[in-house]
């Protein structure tokens, strides 16, 4: 992807129309529907503080946690203006049990992409104002387009992305995406509400020295990552590294990207797939890394090549520089002879 530094998004998407796969002006219209809804969600968030949208909505999403207001209403907002475009014909969010299909009788609006979102990642921190993100993945439909969408069109592997990205609310708002020729990070000026190239081509570095892990659930990780967590520590080299852990995915993902590090969400006794959900968190995620030079895994197995099963599936997940996360894999496969 070509971009003249301080480009805004909606000129980035017209000069690289062209190298969007089936380029027919959908997906740089899909992308422009969540330009939008970023925008409507990011005033919501800045001013969370300021009037009673904080607190739980009384309701539980099917992952059994508390629904901010702000889950609610970021959850919202990503849904009504998707439908609203008729650019996609089906949505999946992690604040809904089931799939929605958006059928349109309409000729004209036979849409062949579906979108899976985590509308508000990172909730919990709402009320304390740590940053919060949005992530999206995009795929094309594998069912005939013009009929209703099935679960097949949404359970495919992350390798099949055509599109991926977040939305990160926090000293900035920055919208960061790729379709897969690499990754572009562009930053709103709230003042005119315009989106500006300000992180062409991302990468991670291929090595780095912050690791990211709730160190609190230390003693119910496999001992593989108990070994690469000591490994982290010891007094060698150029370790021990630092500890970096806002407990918001986006947050502590972009920091890495940007500085060089590792973000690990592993299983534990207590979660026995880990907590990520595979399909709107970790897949994007992973696309992202790899675009950026980085590497995404469950420990073991490349993220972009597990077949979901699920809706809601939950995989370990190990993101980052790509040194950091092989030697993680190292102690995982030396504890795993064990
Ligand atoms: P824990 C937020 O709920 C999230 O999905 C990620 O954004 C974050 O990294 C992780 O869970 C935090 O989970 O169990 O460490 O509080």
């Amino acid at each position: 992807m070509i971009g003249k530094k301080y480009q805004t998004l909606g000129e980035f998407i017209i000069e690289n129309q062209s190298e969007f796969q089936y380029s027919s002006g959908e997906l740089s219209k899909l992308i422009n529907a969540l330009r939008l809804a970023a925008k409507a969600v990011n005033h919501e968030v800045n001013k969370a503080g300021l009037i009673d949208i904080i607190g739980a909505a009384g309701d539980t999403n099917i992952q059994g946690e508390d629904q901010q207001k702000l889950d609610v209403l970021a959850n919202d907002t990503f849904i009504q203006t998707l439908k609203n475009r008729e650019i996609v014909c089906g949505i999946a969010s992690e604040e809904e049990d089931d799939f929605i299909s958006i059928n349109s009788n309409d000729a004209k609006h036979q849409n062949k992409y579906v979108v899976l979102i985590d509308p508000l990642d990172g909730s919990s921190n709402i009320d304390v104002n740590v940053s919060v993100g949005t992530i999206f993945s995009i795929y094309r439909r594998v069912t005939p387009i013009g009929t209703p969408v099935t679960l097949e069109d949404f359970l495919q592997p992350g390798s099949e992305q055509v599109a991926a990205g977040y939305i990160v609310y926090g000293t900035s708002t920055m919208l960061v995406y790729t379709t897969g020729h690499g990754v572009n990070g562009f930053t709103l000026n709230p003042a005119i509400g315009t989106f500006y190239l300000s992180h062409p081509n991302m990468e991670f570095p291929e090595t780095g020295n912050i690791y990211s892990v709730n160190e609190g659930n230390y003693i119910h990780f496999p001992q593989g990552v108990k070994d690469y967590i000591k490994y982290c520590q010891l007094e060698e080299g150029d370790r021990p590294y630092t500890s970096r852990y806002i407990g918001s995915l986006v947050s502590d993902f972009h920091r890495n990207m940007i500085k060089g590090g590792i973000y690990m969400y592993p299983k534990s006794s207590k979660a026995a797939n880990g907590k990520l959900r595979l399909l709107y968190e970790c897949n994007p995620m992973a696309f992202l890394a790899e675009q950026a030079n980085g590497k995404a895994t469950d420990g073991f197995t490349r993220i972009m090549e597990i077949k979901p099963t699920e809706l809601h599936e939950r995989v370990p997940f190990f993101c980052g520089s790509k040194k950091m996360v092989e030697k993680a894999e190292e102690f995982m496969a030396a504890a795993a002879k064990k």
